[in-house]
Order: C-alpha cells, then structure tokens, then sequence
C-alpha cells in the first residue's frame, strides 16, 4: 500500500511531467498584454488564455469593474476576490498544447493591484488580511506552473495616454498617479524583486513601442517561447 505522502507525491511527479511551459504576460494597464497574445495566435501548440477582463465586466450579468471604479472602497474587496478566482481557474485550466500563455497572473493581482488598494486605504486592513490568506492559501497548497514571465515594460505617461485613447468606459476616470503608483508596483515586484515570490525569470520587452515597430520587439520573445513547443 502507498502511504497518503508517496501517492501525493507520485501525483506531483506525473503533474510535472506532463505539464505545459506556462508563461505570463505582465504589464501596466494599457501596456499591450492582449495584442501580444494575440502575435501568437499565428502559432500552433500554444494554447492563449486572453480577456479576464470581460469576465470582470459580466458576472451574471454585474460590471465588477465599472462597480469598483465608481466606489473602490465599497466594492474592492469583491473585485479583487473575483479577479483571483478568475486567475486560479486560468492557472488550473488544463491544456491540449506544450505551452500556455496567460494574461496576468494571480501575483500581479496580490502584488500590484490588491497592493495598491491596502497602500491607499482602499481596503479596510481586515479585507486585505483575508485576501492575503487566500492568496498564501492558494501558493501554498496549489502548484500554480511558472516558467516564464514576460513583463512588457512602458512609461505611465504613454499608457495613459493610450487608456484614454481606447476610452474604455469604465477608466476614464482613472488618473495618471494611478498609473504611475501601477507602474512602481509592477516595478518592485518585476525588477526590483522586492517580493519573496518572483515565481519564474523575467523576459523585459520595450512596450512603448507604437503598433508599427512592436511585432519587432515582440518577435525577441518567440524564441524562449516557442522552442518549448518543438
Ligand atoms: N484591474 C484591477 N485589478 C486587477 C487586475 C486588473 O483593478 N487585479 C483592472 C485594471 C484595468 C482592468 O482591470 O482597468 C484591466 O486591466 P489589465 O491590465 O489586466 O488589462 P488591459 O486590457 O488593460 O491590458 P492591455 O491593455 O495590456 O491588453
């Protein structure tokens, strides 16, 4: 007979094993997270999990994120412990492909954007307390796959301008010091390494970049991506 200890980790060896290269794609709002998934539609073998967004947008029919913009002190906390539901199930979601490629990630989530709403007073500490138990809960006991970050790096003041070009309604309000305060955190986490947990390397792309010259900048990456493919 196996022990309960041997079986779990008899699991965790097979997991391994047959478990995609998983990359996450990182970045300030507005920083091209989505179009550079979608470069790598043309590929085969990579499975995109793109748009958690418009699963924040409609929830049974909610805007969490337009209810959050409007009054973040009231609806924060409810936001945020759907983004990381949202995460979980794209980090537990199983792939037919070699490689998956995610927007985001639940660490951006914990340590950008729930960072943020604790350093502002956007969330009552007991709010932030109960979400940093989740977040420790699900990093603890849940292997999240981790092999490559791709952090698509700009300058507030280009995003911003972009996020008011794009004009999606629910960040027009959204102020440049968010952006900035945004960018710092991605920042800390990314490069400075403030955080015990920077869970895979770190690939920096120039984001700035316009839509003409960035397929350049995003074709660097094919590379460390793709030859996990072959
Ligand atoms: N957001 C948030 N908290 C999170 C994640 C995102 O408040 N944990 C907000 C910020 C944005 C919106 O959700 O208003 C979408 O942000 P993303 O940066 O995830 O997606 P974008 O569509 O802006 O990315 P890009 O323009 O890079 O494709």
């Amino acid at each position: 007979l196996f022990s309960h200890k041997a079986v779990r980790s008899y699991h965790k060896m097979s997991a391994h094993k047959s478990r995609p290269f998983t990359v996450f794609v990182e970045g300030n709002i507005g920083s091209g997270k989505t179009t550079f998934l979608e470069h790598f539609r043309r590929f085969e073998d990579i499975t995109l999990l793109t748009e958690p967004v418009e699963e924040w947008r409609n929830l049974k029919g909610w805007n969490l994120l337009d209810l959050m913009y409007k009054d973040p002190s009231k609806w924060g906390m409810t936001f945020q412990s759907y983004v990381s539901l949202t995460m979980l199930e794209m980090h537990q979601r199983s792939t037919p492909t070699p490689v998956k490629l995610m927007e985001r990630s639940m660490f951006s989530a914990r340590y950008c954007f729930v960072e943020h709403m604790m350093r502002s007073g956007i969330l009552h500490p007991a709010e932030f307390a109960v979400l940093d138990e989740w977040f420790k809960f699900m990093t603890n006991q849940i292997h999240i796959d981790a092999d490559l970050i791709v952090y698509l790096k700009t300058t507030p003041s280009v995003v911003y301008e972009r996020i008011k070009k794009r004009a999606r309604s629910e960040e027009q309000c959204v102020p440049l010091s968010y952006i900035e305060e945004l960018h710092t955190l991605h920042e800390d986490w990314l490069i400075n390494r403030k955080h015990a947990e920077c869970p895979a390397p770190v690939l920096v792309l120039d984001a700035d970049l316009d839509l003409s010259q960035i397929t350049e900048e995003y074709k660097k990456s094919e590379h460390q991506i793709l030859r996990k493919a072959v």
